[in-house]
């Protein structure tokens, strides 16, 4: 059985799904504080989350629940709280339950401007900029502290800004990447908050989603890096989304109008390398940045167009 914290997340609605599909509706628990959801569950709640895994009894735990780096600079208390307390809940229940395996979804965020720009390497310095970024740092050595202590097999991934058409982003630095594509398909000139050529590493969800089980259910003598792996697609910054569109859809317009995220988005790399993830349990992404944009713009407009066709 698998409990998902952070359901409704933006890589949550994709997960559940193809976890669903994997190993049954029945076998799939999943949970947030907000929105429709089959269980309710506030992750820094340490007794209703304990509660939980004790009745479930899961064998695997997705972790998602978190507050992004947008939205964690804003409001760094509850940042901390969800991000790391209720990672902490997490790992205290794994434990105190025998769950078999635990995924950490980290992040480019816990580099800083000190680590390499390109092809940043797993065992890059990580001295992280926000608190999204301290927090997920953390969270990365508590897997290391935990997998020591009690032997139990957490699992990182370090994500990339993950774009996908199945769901909407919420409070990150790269939810332009998603939200560009959903103006183009209205017709819509897009105000973009990050400057033309702030490059970052981005991944498809379909891609991050693949790889994500894939190595959830990777033998354990395959994981030779138990402090985790960046897992890369490809560098994208908004002028080549702009570009990538632009060849499918002429009159789109773009502005550039850099806020808050573009300052964040400047301290993290531009590529990355996860060379040993490929080495290690056969990660491949599929989607480039040309391949993404037409499924992007595809699904996206068929969406719109049976949205039309019910109103009409
Ligand atoms: C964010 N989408 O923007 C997340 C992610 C690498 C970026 O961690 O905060």
């Amino acid at each position: 059985r698998i409990l998902v914290t952070g359901c409704n997340g933006q890589i949550g609605q994709v997960l559940v799904p193809a976890l669903q599909q994997r190993y049954g509706k029945q076998n799939v628990f999943h949970s947030d504080v907000r929105g429709d959801v089959p269980i309710h569950l506030d992750v820094t709640d340490t007794t209703a989350l304990l509660k939980l895994v004790q009745e479930i009894r899961p064998t695997m735990i997705y972790h998602l629940a978190a507050v992004l780096s947008a939205t964690g600079e804003r409001d760094p208390v509850r940042a901390w709280q969800v991000n790391l307390n209720g990672y902490f809940n997490v790992l205290e229940a794994a434990v105190a339950c025998k769950v078999e395996r635990v995924f950490f979804p980290s992040t480019i965020a816990v580099y800083g401007p000190d680590a390499p720009r390109e092809a940043t390497p797993d065992d890059a310095p990580t001295r992280p900029t926000t608190i999204y970024g301290i927090a997920k740092a953390a969270g990365e050595n508590l897997a290391a502290w935990y997998r020591k202590k009690h032997g139990l097999d957490v699992r990182v991934l370090r994500y990339p800004g993950i774009i996908g058409w199945e769901s909407a982003p919420g409070g990150g630095t790269t939810d332009y990447a998603v939200e560009i594509y959903h103006a183009a398909v209205d017709g819509q000139r897009f105000r973009c908050p990050l400057s033309a050529q702030r490059a970052l590493p981005m991944l498809a969800m379909a891609d991050a989603v693949r790889g994500t089980i894939e190595y959830m259910e990777a033998d354990a003598e395959k994981i030779l890096q138990p402090s985790g792996y960046n897992l890369g697609g490809f560098s994208g910054a908004p002028a080549d989304f702009a570009g990538a569109i632009q060849q499918r859809m002429p009159d789109f317009a773009i502005d550039y109008v850099p806020d808050h995220r573009d300052a964040i988005a400047a301290s993290w790399p531009e590529g990355l390398n996860d060379s040993a993830a490929r080495r290690d349990w056969g990660w491949q992404p599929q989607y480039d940045l040309q391949a993404l944009t037409a499924a992007m713009l595809g699904h996206i407009g068929a969406a719109r167009a049976a949205r039309a066709a019910e109103a009409a």
